[in-house]
């Protein structure tokens, strides 16, 4: 069963994150638990309970599709504890809201404190929840001192006696943006009853008995916005374009064989490839061009870094191994340096290289995206992703509908 709530659920990189934070014992398990309408996470009153950030899947109304992450305590102590603690700051860069949970048998606030301003700086609206209200008198004064330190919005719940617990979720779809993850993916460039065509090779690298994710969410993208999509591989481009009355007005291609199919593209088509549409969907598609343009005048004494953020096992012609390294070998001499890092661990210290060329992230959110060209920003390296630098070096950036 679980391989069929794989293939009908929605992916996660498109869900909205909403993290849950907060000390050792404040109630984060026992919310989302009581959210959830189900134990998905382990309650207790032994502090630490919570040791990995933990998942769980569920539809918030109208926000759609959310992923809530259970997170150990950040005041969480010790050699293990501190691990933990840096689990909970590696998913901080993921989060579309975070909700802050106060414990009032607990009132010191500096913990909360280092980690409002966290999330303060990613830019990750933050909801205050204080918990246990069964429990405690003067709640009203903890919810000032709150809002007097952090100057976040704060309400009051019980987990246990499931009191406010539709305030809660209120609130939760108040502070959360529904971001551009969560608009089309096509819209901008078509109309209903356009023809579309994708051109999508299914060599060896594609996975056996299925369509890679940009390419089934870029196919149902287009069916929602009532479109008549046609699905080919490169090897049937001329006699389909030949058995069309008219040349389609888009025509959508694996950035692997853009050469290939810029060349037969009509003009009255537009041409663009799964990659810059999903560069535009998850991350700013404007950072990608000025970061490709870098190679127009690349620092070739700075190394050059390809990040791929899949495990996928490399394979003879893999792209982000093999065919960026050679297309960027034989235009700057083979003595370039280039690193291949596993796009999981995103280095602290960009400033060796002239350029990061990141894989089209189709597993990570858009939140995380747009958090590592800030990183880039910030530290003045170049960034652009997998199909913007393909189109860049083969020459054709220019001649796509961006
Ligand atoms: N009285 C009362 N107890 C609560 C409430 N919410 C949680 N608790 C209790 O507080 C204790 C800690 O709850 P958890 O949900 O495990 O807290 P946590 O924040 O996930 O804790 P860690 O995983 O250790 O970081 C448990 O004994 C819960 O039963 C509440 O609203 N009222
Ligand atoms: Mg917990």
């Amino acid at each position: 069963m679980a391989h069929v709530a794989e293939l009908t659920d929605t992916p996660k990189a498109l869900r909205l994150h909403i993290g849950f934070l907060g000390k050792r014992n404040s109630g984060k398990s026992s919310l989302i638990n009581t959210l959830a309408t189900q134990e998905v996470s382990l309650v207790s009153d032994t502090p630490g309970t919570t040791t990995d950030p933990v998942h769980k899947t569920m539809e918030i109304h109208p926000l759609g599709p959310c992923i809530l992450i259970d997170t150990a305590g950040f005041d969480d102590e010790g050699d293990l504890g501190e691990k933990r603690v840096e689990k909970t700051n590696d998913i901080l860069d993921q989060l579309d809201s975070a909700i802050m949970v106060f414990n009032p048998e607990d009132r010191s606030l500096e913990h909360e404190k280092i980690w409002y301003e966290k999330l303060k700086e990613r830019r990750v609206p933050v909801l205050g929840v204080v918990n246990k209200i069964d429990t405690e008198e003067d709640i009203e004064a903890f919810v000032r001192q709150i809002e007097q330190t952090l100057s976040i919005k704060v309400i009051t719940v019980s987990a246990k006696e499931n009191l406010h617990i539709d305030t809660l979720r209120e609130a939760i779809v108040a502070i959360t943006p529904k971001d551009a993850a969560h608009t089309s993916l096509t819209a901008h460039l078509v109309q209903e009853g356009d023809r579309v065509l994708l051109v999508a090779p299914q060599d060896i690298q594609a996975p056996k008995g299925r369509l890679i994710l940009p390419q089934v969410q870029i196919i149902r993208d287009l069916l929602d916005n009532k479109t008549i999509v046609t699905v080919i591989t490169t090897d049937k481009l001329k006699e389909t374009l030949e058995g069309f009355k008219e040349p389609p007005k888009l025509i959508i291609t694996d950035s692997q064989v853009f050469h290939e199919v810029y060349g037969q593209t009509p003009k009255e088509s537009m041409l663009t490839s799964f990659s810059v549409l999903m560069a535009r969907h998850k991350g700013d598609i404007d950072a990608f061009v000025e970061g490709a343009n870098t190679l127009n005048n690349l620092d070739t004494t700075k190394k050059i870094l390809i990040l791929e953020a899949c495990t996928h096992n490399p394979l003879d012609g893999d792209i982000g191994r093999e065919k960026i390294p050679n297309m960027l070998r034989k235009k700057y001499g083979s003595t370039l340096q280039i690193e291949i890092k596993n796009g999981k661990n995103f280095p602290d210290d960009l400033t060796p290289y002239a350029l990061v060329i990141h894989c089209g992230g189709c597993m990570f959110n858009r939140k995380l995206m747009l958090s590592r060209i800030r990183t880039c920003k910030v530290q003045g390296v170049a960034i652009t992703n997998y199909g913007i630098f393909i189109s860049k070096i083969t020459g054709i950036l220019e001649h796509i509908t961006l």
